[in-house]
C-alpha cells in the first residue's frame, strides 16, 4: 500500500439510510470540490462542518444528477488518517453511492484497499498497532465485554503497558552495551541486584498480559457450542430460546431441522457460535442423512456440546446414545429436557464421567436454563474467571509476548554470570518481539497481513 495516492472508498454498509464516501490525502480538498458543489466551497473558512449541496455524478464540469449530499472538510493532521480528509454523505442506495464514488475515482483518487484509511492512521502515528486492530475488534465485538476491552486497547492501554515493559528493558540493555564498551573502566555500575529487578518487573508484566490470551481467544473468536440431540430433544427450541427470537423451525415432527444452522449469541456475556443441528438418527431419506453427516461434522470441531435429552423419552436410549456419541470428548453438557412432561422421574447424572455435566430443565418453560448457562460458564472461563478483564490480548499478541518471555528469562542468568553479550542479545530479542506487538519493529509483511483482515472504508 502506498501512502502518496489520495484514497476514497465508501465507508458505510449497504442498505442504510445514509452512505459515506471518504477521501483521504492530499488531493482530498480538490477532489471534493470537484465532485461535490454547495453554496460553499470547501476549505478552511468551513472546515469541521458540514456543508449542504449537491453531487456531480459525473465529476468536474458535469452537474447533471445533482443528488443532495453533506460535504465536510477536515484538515490535516487532526483527522482519523492524519491527512487532508474529505467526508461526502449522500443518501442511502447502491446507486446513488456508487456513481459518487465513481466520480471521486475519475477525478483522481485511488479506490482505497481493506483497512488502508486506518493504514494510513498507523504511518502517520495516530494510532499504534494495538489501536489498529483494536478498531478492529471494535468492529466484530460480538459481546459488551468483548467490546469494552476492545475500546480500552483502541484508547491505548496495550500499547502502554508494552511500552512500559520495553523500556525496563531498553535501559537493562543499555547498562549490559555499557559493560561492553567500557567493561574495563571503573564507572558507576547499575547494581546487578537493580538490573535483575528490572528484569523481574518486565518479565512478570509480559506473563501477566500473556495469561489473558485465553480470555482474548474466548472474546475476538468466540465459543462454539453445539447443540445436539435425537430428534425432537428440543434443540432448535433452545436455540431460539437463547437467541430471544424464532430464528429456526420448531415442529412435533421429528427430523425437523435438516441443515446445520448457526447464530451468534452470547452467553453470559460470552460470545458464542450457537450451531443447531439435525436429530441424529437413522436418516429417512438422502437430505436428512447429509444432514446428520453435518450433525457429526459440527460435533468434531465443538468446543462445547450441549447434548439435549428427552426427560419423557426412554431414559436408557436417550443416556447410551448420549454417552456414544459424546465418548471421548470433553466439555459436554448432557441437558435432561421436557422436564415439564417428564412427572417425577430420577434422571442419571453421569457422575462418574468428568468431562459431562449433567442439567436438567424445560426449554419450553424456560426452567433450568440458569443451570445450563452456568454450565456454559464455567466450562468457557474453567470456573476461575470472575470479572471483566481490563486487556485480553489476542493469539498475535501472544506469541509475540511468549517470544518476550522466553528471551526475558535467560537474561536474568546471564546478568548474574557477567555475560553481556549474551544479556545483550537476549534483551534485543525480546525488545525486538515487543516492538512488533506496537508496530514499532513490525515489517511491511506482519503490516499486510493485520489490515488486509480489515473491510474496505476503514
Ligand atoms: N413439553 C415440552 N416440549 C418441548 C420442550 N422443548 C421442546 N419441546 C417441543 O418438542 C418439539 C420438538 O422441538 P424442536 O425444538 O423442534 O426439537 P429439535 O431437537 O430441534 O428437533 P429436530 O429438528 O427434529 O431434530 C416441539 O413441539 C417443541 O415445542 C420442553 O421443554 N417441554
Ligand atoms: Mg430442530
Amino acid at each position: 500500500m502506498n501512502t502518496i495516492d489520495t484514497i476514497a472508498a465508501l465507508c458505510t454498509a449497504p442498505g442504510g439510510a445514509i452512505s459515506i464516501i471518504r477521501i483521504s490525502g492530499e488531493q482530498a480538498l480538490k477532489i471534493g470540490n470537484q465532485v461535490w458543489s454547495g453554496k460553499n466551497v470547501l476549505e478552511e473558512n468551513v472546515s469541521r462542518t458540514l456543508n449542504l449541496g449537491i453531487c456531480v455524478s459525473n465529476g468536474a464540469d458535469d452537474l447533471k444528477s445533482g443528488d443532495q449530499a453533506l460535504a465536510v472538510y477536515m484538515p490535516s493532521p487532526s483527522t482519523y488518517t492524519g491527512e487532508d480528509v474529505v467526508e461526502i454523505h449522500c443518501h442511502g442506495g447502491t446507486l446513488v453511492s456508487k456513481e459518487i464514488l465513481d466520480a471521486v475515482l475519475k477525478s483522481g483518487a485511488r479506490a482505497a484497499e481493506p483497512g488502508e484509511f486506518t493504514f494510513r492512521a498507523f504511518i502517520n502515528e495516530k494510532l499504534d498497532l494495538t489501536q489498529a486492530e483494536a478498531v478492529s475488534d471494535i468492529i466484530s465485538a460480538h459481546s459488551d465485554m468483548a467490546l469494552h476491552i476492545a475500546e480500552r486497547q483502541m484508547s491505548g492501554l496495550l500499547g502502554v503497558q508494552i511500552r512500559e515493559i520495553r523500556s525496563n528493558l531498553f535501559a537493562v540493555l543499555a547498562e549490559c552495551e555499557s559493560h561492553l564498551d567500557f567493561g574495563e573502566e571503573d564507572l558507576n555500575w547499575e547494581p546487578v541486584e537493580s538490573m535483575i529487578n528490572k528484569i523481574n518487573k518486565a518479565l512478570a508484566a509480559s506473563k501477566r498480559l500473556c495469561s489473558s490470551g485465553e480470555e482474548g481467544a474466548v472474546l475476538r473468536d468466540g465459543v462454539r457450542v453445539v447443540l445436539a440431540g435425537r430428534p425432537n430433544a428440543g434443540k432448535s427450541s433452545l436455540l431460539n430460546l437463547i437467541l430471544g427470537f424464532n430464528r429456526a423451525i420448531v415442529t412435533k415432527i421429528p427430523g425437523t431441522t435438516r441443515d446445520t444452522l448457526e447464530e451468534f449469541a452470547t452467553i453470559r456475556n460470552i460470545p458464542v457460535k450457537l450451531i443447531d443441528t439435525a436429530g441424529i438418527r437413522e436418516a429417512d431419506d438422502v437430505i436428512e442423512e447429509i444432514g446428520v453427516k453435518k450433525s457429526f461434522e459440527s460435533l468434531k470441531r465443538a468446543q462445547i456440546i450441549i447434548w439435549l435429552m428427552d426427560a419423557s423419552g426412554n431414559i436408557e436410549e436417550e443416556a447410551s446414545l448420549m454417552l456414544e456419541h459424546t465418548a471421548g470428548k470433553e466439555n459436554v453438557i448432557a441437558l435432561w429436557n421436557k422436564t415439564d412432561i417428564a412427572g417425577s422421574i430420577e434422571l442419571p447424572l453421569f457422575e462418574n464421567k468428568k468431562a459431562i455435566t449433567t442439567v436438567s430443565g424445560s426449554v419450553l418453560e424456560n426452567s433450568g436454563m440458569n443451570k445450563l448457562f452456568d454450565a456454559v460458564e464455567n466450562m468457557v472461563w474453567g470456573g476461575k474467571h470472575t470479572e471483566e478483564p481490563e486487556i485480553a490480548v489476542s493469539a498475535r499478541h501472544t506469541d509475540l509476548l511468549q517470544q518476550a518471555i522466553n528471551a526475558q528469562k535467560g537474561v536474568r542468568t546471564n546478568i548474574e554470570d557477567a555475560e553481556w553479550e549474551l544479556a545483550a542479545v537476549q534483551l534485543r530479542t525480546a525488545i525486538f518481539a515487543l516492538g512488533i506487538i506496537t508496530g514499532e519493529d513490525a515489517n511491511p509483511d506482519v503490516l499486510d497481513d493485520i489490515f488486509s483482515r480489515f473491510c474496505i472504508g476503514k
